[in-house]
């Protein structure tokens, strides 16, 4: 049973170590603000208000989710909690992804991914775009390939981002942030949830998962604790005949 149970800690050992960095809003909004008034068309690196998301219980995808109404006739983004900032170094090559929901969705000029951050002294704005939500109402998942040729510096429209200015912010990141305006007028609600931040290794490990299913998983489990189960019955049963005396001795 021991050997079972170091197997099993040796298959969900590694999986635990390199959980992704995800947000559900399952209980709460998790960290996330609001942040607006960024200009359309960038300058996007100093936001002028900060608001508070406000947490859904119902309505998510599933379960909870995190939304805000427009706030003003400029460009509003959720912005990622301090769990996403800093050294990101192992998740060049990995993704961000999340979903989007928006009431009101007529502007194709916002769907943008902004990453902050510094390469020495100089501040560093990197902005990637994203497929639009293609119909109001409708949960749509989003996914950005965390390498350079996603961003551009400043704006949509900016020049293509150096390699070693992406790792440098990656290695210390101060802010990600997803914009929610989708709408021309001040009238769309927006929605976040299953926003993760995955390594690449995590990806594969996930396509694979997608493949099977958990249930392969547990099912796998299962198979090693009843193997284990029937080794250590063998083992009682052989050391129940080794104590026996041998029947030939008891006729003599
Ligand atoms: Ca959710």
């Amino acid at each position: 049973m021991a050997a079972a149970v170091a197997i099993i800690a040796a298959l969900t050992y590694p999986a635990a170590a390199s959980k992704p960095i995800a947000s559900t809003f399952d209980t709460d909004d998790e960290g996330w603000k609001v942040i607006a008034d960024f200009p359309i068309g960038g300058p996007y690196g100093k936001p002028l208000r900060t608001f508070e998301c406000r947490h859904n219980r119902e309505g998510g995808n599933p379960a909870g989710c995190v939304s805000m109404a427009d706030p003003s006739d400029f460009i509003f983004c959720f912005q990622a909690p301090q769990a996403y900032l800093g050294d990101k170094g192992a998740y060049v090559g990995g993704t961000l992804s999340f979903d989007l929901k928006c009431d009101y969705s007529n502007y194709e000029d916002a769907n943008l991914l902004i990453l902050l951050g510094k390469e020495e002294d100089k501040e560093l704005v990197l902005v990637a775009q994203f497929a639009i939500p293609p119909k109001a109402d409708e949960w749509t998942s989003r996914r950005v390939a965390l390498t350079p040729g996603s961003f551009r510096y400043d704006s949509k429209d900016g020049a293509p981002v150096s390699d070693a200015d992406f790792r440098a912010i990656m290695g210390n990141i101060r802010g990600i942030w997803i914009s929610g305006e989708f709408g021309t007028q001040v009238a769309e609600t927006t929605a976040l949830d299953n926003v993760r931040l995955a390594r690449p290794a995590e990806q594969a490990c996930c396509a694979w998962l997608g493949l099977f299913g958990v249930w392969w998983v547990i099912f796998i489990i299962i198979l090693i604790i009843l193997f284990a189960l029937v080794l250590a019955a063998l083992s009682r049963q052989r050391k129940k005949r080794a104590a026996s005396p041998p029947q030939n001795a008891d006729q003599h």
